[in-house]
């Protein structure tokens, strides 16, 4: 098979996420690019319609979905700054919606239904500092759960995975890794573990 590069946008850095989705809602996909500080959003030729500037924070992750009442779908935006972070909720034409601080940098973030007694979508984000997180589309963190001492949110997943009952169908699902003391970047391959637990006992022995 021959693949061809149909066209190409040069961020100037190493692109830490992509997503292609119609954030606009105008039938066609937008390419979403996280790189350095900056969000790139792109037609599908590679042409850039807009991008966002964090200023410090480097984007480690990002995902979009329809979160709020404004126009199209939202972009979630993990990112870090030292070993703080910082959430990010940008509206479909890059304007800033709200941003949050944490003492964490965030590495993962992704965005679906997991919690039925919350209205809309969830965000779920994990750090560099074992944790994952639930936010609301507001930004509000209204629960936590610690992956071990060590460890680092590498990748985050939503899905039905087990029969419940009540509210919550969906389970998460957690990939982690533990840098060695030479590999303490985000690159770092060392060991993975994976875990699934149900919100109704995300708080509890699992
Ligand atoms: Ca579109
Ligand atoms: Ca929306
Ligand atoms: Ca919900
Ligand atoms: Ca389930």
């Amino acid at each position: 098979m021959l693949l061809e590069a149909y066209a190409n946008f040069s961020t100037g850095f190493l692109v830490d996420s992509l997503e292609a989705s119609d954030i606009n809602n105008d039938g066609q996909n937008e390419i979403l690019a996280a790189s350095n500080s900056d969000v790139y959003v792109l037609n599908s030729t590679c042409g850039l319609i807009w991008n966002y500037d964090t200023g410090a924070y480097v984007v480690n992750s990002l995902y979009s979905g329809d979160l709020t009442a404004d126009d199209g779908e939202e972009i979630v935006l993990g990112t870090k700054s030292g070993s703080n972070g910082n959430y990010y909720l940008l509206n479909s034409t890059g304007g800033l919606l709200w941003n949050r601080t944490h003492s964490d940098a965030i590495s993962y973030v992704i965005v679906g239904e997991f919690d039925n007694l919350n209205s809309g979508l969830e965000i779920v984000g994990g750090t560099e500092n074992f944790k994952v997180h639930l936010l609301d589309s507001a930004g509000n963190i209204y629960w936590d759960y610690s992956t071990g001492s060590g460890t680092q949110v590498s990748a985050l997943a939503i899905g039905n995975l087990s029969e419940d009952t009540g509210n919550n169908a969906n389970e998460i699902v957690i990939g982690t890794k533990a840098p060695s003391a030479q590999t303490t970047s985000r690159y770092s391959t060392s060991t993975a573990s994976r875990q699934t637990r149900p919100l109704t006992s995300a708080l509890t022995a699992w």
